[in-house]
């Protein structure tokens, strides 16, 4: 007889659990993916993240959860020319400078020694690649010409390639130092 009530308790709370999971699966909406539950990193919240969690089922320890963070690149100053005497029309290049990653330049120029009708044109070239990134082409994407009442300049650009370079020409029988650096920002 106490074995005959038990099963009707048994079965009474059975029927009760099913009804309710019967009753969640009705009326719980689509749920949430939270990635923090993801404990198998597969962007999809299922058996394998409950099976993960089993495993380790009565485990202890430092809570803290290592993530790695992707940081913008730091700003920098590139040199490019630093007291580059040019002679008599003379001309000077600098070195490709790696831009890669950044979207503003803000750019310095300046030319000392300038007299009345000298010039010197600074330009600067990036480069145009081929589609698996084997040969290249350089372009010309920004100049100016520096004189005697203009012998600095700066201003702000977006940085058009992976690499830019420098040019400085020296017209006719101009004779000069130039200076130009770049600051890179994003
Ligand atoms: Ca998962």
């Amino acid at each position: 007889m106490k074995m005959s009530h038990l099963r009707i308790v048994y079965t009474a709370l059975n029927v009760a659990l099913f009804i309710s999971i019967l009753f969640i699966g009705i009326t719980a909406s689509q749920p949430s993916y939270d990635p923090w539950l993801d404990n198998t990193d597969d962007g999809y919240g299922g058996i394998d993240d409950i099976v993960a969690t089993a495993e380790h089922f009565g485990a202890s320890g430092d809570p803290a959860k290592l993530c790695n963070i992707t940081n913008w690149p730091m700003g920098t100053q590139v040199p490019v020319f630093y007291a580059r005497e040019i002679t008599n029309g003379g001309s000077v290049g600098s070195a490709w400078c790696p831009t890669n990653g950044f979207k503003y330049m803000v750019l310095l120029i300046r030319a000392d020694g300038l007299t009345t009708g000298e010039e010197v044109e600074i330009t600067m070239s990036s480069r145009i690649y081929n589609d698996d990134h084997t040969l290249m082409a350089g372009i010309n994407v920004w100049s100016i010409t520096l004189t005697s009442t203009m012998s600095e300049y700066n201003t702000v650009l977006f940085v058009p390639g992976e690499q830019v370079g420098f040019g400085a020409d020296a017209l006719g029988s101009t004779t000069c130092i130039v200076y130009a650096s770049f600051y890179l920002t994003w």
